[in-house]
This record gives C-alpha cells, sequence and structure tokens, in this order.
C-alpha cells in the first residue's frame, strides 16, 4: 500500500506466518477487483501498533477489516474493540491444536463486541474475501456485478464437474 492510498479492505495478520493462509483472502479480493491492503500487526506484540491502526481505520477509509491470526487470537477481537468498521475474522490453522485455538478465541467475544468468525484455515480466509465482497456490494455496484458473476462461474464449474467422475 502506498502512503495515502485509499483501499476498501484491510487484511491483518499475527505474524508473516499467518500469511500462506491469507494469501487466500487477498487473491479472492483481487479477482473481485476489491482494492486491499496488507498488515503484519501482532496482538501481543505490537499493542499499541494494534489500538492506533483500528482507531485510525475509519478515517483512512478503511470499509472492512479482514484479520487473521492463530493460538491464542486475540487480533481479531481487539481490533474490533478499536473500531466499529466490521471485523472478519480467520482462525488459521495451527500445528498444536488444528486451529480449534484460533477458533475458538476469535468466535467467543463478549456481548458488544461482534466479529463475524470464519471458519478454520483456508475456506476461511476465502471465505473472508467474500463475506467483504458482500458487505461492500450493498453500495458498490461494481463489486456486485463481480460477486455475482462469481458466483454465476462457480455455479457452473459445479455442474460440470460431474462429467469428470470416472467410471
Ligand atoms: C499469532 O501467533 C499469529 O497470528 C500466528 O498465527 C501465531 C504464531 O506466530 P509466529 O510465532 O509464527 O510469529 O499471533
Amino acid at each position: 500500500m502506498k502512503a495515502g492510498e485509499v483501499v476498501e479492505v484491510a487484511i491483518v495478520m499475527g505474524s508473516t506466518s499467518d500469511w500462506p493462509t491469507m494469501k487466500l483472502a487477498a487473491d479472492k479480493l483481487a479477482e473481485l477487483q476489491i482494492s486491499y491492503s496488507k498488515h503484519v500487526i501482532s496482538a501481543h506484540r505490537m499493542p499499541t501498533q494494534l489500538a492506533d491502526f483500528a482507531q485510525q481505520a475509519a478515517g483512512n477509509g478503511i470499509d472492512v477489516i479482514i484479520a487473521g491470526a492463530g493460538g491464542a487470537a486475540h487480533l481479531p477481537g481487539m481490533l474490533a474493540a478499536n473500531t466499529i468498521v466490521p471485523v472478519i475474522g480467520v482462525p488459521v490453522k495451527t500445528r498444536t491444536l488444528n486451529g480449534m485455538d484460533s477458533l475458538l478465541s476469535i468466535v467467543q467475544m463478549p456481548s458488544g463486541v461482534p466479529v463475524g468468525t470464519m471458519a478454520i484455515g483456508d475456506a476461511g480466509a476465502s471465505n473472508a474475501a467474500l463475506f467483504a465482497a458482500s458487505i461492500l456490494a450493498l453500495t458498490d455496484a461494481n463489486v456486485a456485478k463481480n460477486l455475482q458473476a462469481f458466483r454465476a462461474k462457480q455455479t457452473q464449474k459445479a455442474i460440470e464437474s460431474e462429467a469428470q467422475l470416472d467410471d
């Protein structure tokens, strides 16, 4: 992201180790022609930067935040605590507990501070982008058109997949 550039979606992750998962969100946003920025902000290692980022998000023109983290995954919740910009949480799969730790620490938010929690891992990252697109599509006709086209293509692929079954 260049200085002064306004993007629709911010992808935030707790560590560079989350990028292989979170890249699937970035790829999907790119496919739908949605502008995004990517950031490494650790809830535990960079708490001051986390609060600053979230508090400035709306003023910086960010419409949706996608936040992915693993383990004691406090990143999405703490971002949501510092902004009213919608936060979509992606539980990154972990080696020790397979991402159940990430899922539970993201999904179990206290009443009053919501995070839209996706599935663990790759599907969650990809769906986070699609969910962000659905939010943006409410006010952006171009995103709505691209999202409809994506769904139609996906449906067509599923219909045609039957022909690939072996005898
Ligand atoms: C979390 O701790 C990150 O989101 C990452 O999923 C996990 C491990 O981080 P690293 O030790 O790989 O930097 O904060």
